[in-house]
């Protein structure tokens, strides 16, 4: 039974195999069409929807007045109880996407699966995953697939067929190493970052041959004793002292830079890793990076020293905005931390830092001369302190007041449109040894602080330089999907209880929603064929809220993926 079936999926996925690639002989993917993606409409070749990851488009036939005639054309099972956060590319009208344990391609117009390529991953890989099962996009280049997974490997697939055209391996997963973030194509390089911050890892970032998947550079991302920053650790903590790679870096090709965040230290315990005497460079940071030799040209740090899993991995958006009177090439990131960053990316200089959350417990500002954070004095202590007798309370919590989830950024309006987490944590720092495959955190995480009087997050509208927003929708439950915007007037993203929603960009009213059956934790996608826009978004819950908010009211969603594909009605 179970071999008939498997040798009628191999038949079928040839044929199908066959058919596809006759009538998409082009399928090759330029370093012009991911240059160009974020104002091509009818592909999306890049993760983030352009390098700049701004996730917003141009296209206008779903828009503020049309949104209620959206409908779904077609529903894909991704036969998978895994969460699903990631976003699918789409090329010569073929999706293509990850899952945690396989890729596949699918005719964005039928909704047909024309092949599936699985993975083969051993019994104990989910072991050392604090988060979930994740993988969260691929990158396409000249007829190849790439991507990373979660046993700390990265595989090229041939676009046409899904067979697999080479495979490396990065590190050992029983080390604690895992990945799950999309790899990026820049300047011909393909970069990959780590997971496993919480394991004690050694974080880094790599570049690698796109044709052969030989290895031709690594930053590492804590300093060792004699290079730049080796001096911001004591002794040898660098050496598990986290810094995890796990969302994907933006790239500016007129300046040849890679934005990437780094996450926070291992352990989460600052006072292993020397207090707020030592900064631990590189850890919870930007870094930008040249991506055909790895080589470090500015960082700058949200959060020195790090002690609450602030990490700094969130994206980093680009774009070329006003600031008093004259066009600055900046970066945008919102971070854990709770505040909202404005950055000039051609050379690391703070434009402006403000909260965008309305708690923020760890600093009361930061000082835009030095670009270092006011340390409350709740904060300083916490740094210093090995072991705490009893807890605090700290908002933003570990989850941040953003978490990994992207925002998008509408250019036209310069505004920023993110969801946000609104609750603290209780936070106790303790002693605790490296064991390898367990948890590395030095902390008692007894759970996190809701105010039952206030939401537990918003979707918002921000203003970039100011961090304040023009409007905000409370949210009982926080949602952690990503977000999209088009010059439509239209704000799409997902809810935990599997709500896939369309807001006005001006007021954040609710236009329209539709239920796609499991939680939501992805990001959408738009695109247009022959005159028509889709939006396209894959359905499947999991991932930090869902495993450790204790959140009642998630109790009646179940698992179980899916990939949607809507458009106007006709
Ligand atoms: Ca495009
Ligand atoms: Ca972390």
């Amino acid at each position: 039974m179970k071999i008939g079936n498997k040798l009628l999926g191999l038949a079928l996925i040839a044929s199908l195999g066959a058919a596809f690639s006759s009538a998409a002989v082009a399928g090759g993917v330029t370093t012009a069409d991911l240059v160009n993606d974020a104002k091509t409409t009818g592909d999306v070749t890049t993760y983030g929807m352009g390098y700049g990851q701004q996730r917003f488009s141009k296209l206008t036939q779903i828009n503020r007045a049309t949104v209620k005639n959206l409908v779904p054309k077609w529903s894909l099972s991704l036969d998978s109880n895994q969460p699903q956060s990631q976003q699918p590319l789409l090329v010569d009208g073929v999706l293509y996407l990850p899952t945690v344990n396989a890729t596949l391609a699918v005719d964005a117009i039928t909704g047909k699966q024309l092949w599936k390529t699985p993975l083969e991953l051993p019994e104990d890989v989910y072991n050392a995953v604090c988060c979930g099962n994740h993988n969260r996009g691929l990158a396409v280049h000249d007829g190849l697939l790439f991507r990373t997974v979660i046993d700390a490997t990265i595989i090229a697939l041939d676009m046409k067929t899904g067979k697999q055209v080479w495979k490396t391996l990065v590190e050992d997963y029983k080390q604690g190493y895992s990945m799950t973030a999309a790899p990026v194509i820049a300047n011909g390089t393909l970069l990959a970052g780590i997971s496993g911050g919480e394991y004690g890892i050694r974080g880094f970032i790599d570049g690698y041959d796109p044709k052969t998947g030989v290895r031709l550079w690594r930053k590492f991302t804590t300093a060792a004793p004699g290079e730049p920053g080796g001096d911001t650790w004591p002794a040898e903590t660098y050496k598990r002292g986290g810094g995890s790679t796990w969302i994907t870096g933006s790239y500016d090709p007129e300046l040849d830079l890679v934005y990437w965040g780094t996450g926070n230290g291992g352990p989460w315990n600052s006072a292993f890793r020397g207090g707020t005497s030592m900064d631990n460079k590189y850890i919870a940071s930007v870094l930008a990076l040249r991506p055909k030799t790895g080589e470090l040209v500015w960082h700058y740090q949200f959060s020195p020293n790090d002690a609450y899993d602030y990490d700094g991995v969130n994206e980093n958006v680009l774009a070329d905005i006003k600031v008093e009177g004259k066009s600055r090439k900046v970066m945008m990131h919102a971070d854990r931390n709770g505040f909202f960053y404005v950055i000039d990316r051609t050379n690391g200089q703070l434009i402006s830092a403000n909260k965008f959350v309305s708690r923020v417990d760890w600093a009361k500002g930061i000082d835009l001369k030095t670009g270092r954070p006011i340390l409350s004095e709740m904060s300083e202590k916490h740094h210093k302190t090995l072991v705490m007798e009893k807890a605090d309370d700290v908002w933003p919590s570990a989850l941040g007041g953003k978490n990994w989830m992207p925002m998008a950024y509408n250019p036209e309006t310069n505004t920023a449109f993110a969801n946000t987490l609104n609750f603290g944590m209780a936070y106790r720092t303790v002693e605790q040894e490296w064991k390898r495959g367990t948890f590395y955190i030095g902390m008692d995480f007894t759970g996190f602080a809701y105010d039952s009087k206030q939401p537990r997050g918003y979707l918002k509208a921000i203003d970039p330089l100011t961090g304040k927003d023009k409007w905000a929708v409370p949210l009982a439950i926080p949602h952690f999907a990503g977000v999209m915007a088009t010059k439509g007037g239209l704000v799409f993203t997902g809810s935990m209880l599997g709500d896939f929603i369309a807001y006005d960009d001006q007021t954040g009213k609710k236009l329209w929603s539709f239920q796609t059956g499991s939680g939501m934790v992805s990001m959408p996608i738009t695109w247009e064929k022959d005159g028509k826009q889709y939006v396209t978004v894959t359905s499947g819950t999991g991932g930090v809220y869902a495993l450790y908010s204790g959140d009642e009211r998630l109790k009646n969603t179940p698992t179980g993926s899916s990939i949607w594909t809507f458009a106007l009605s006709n």
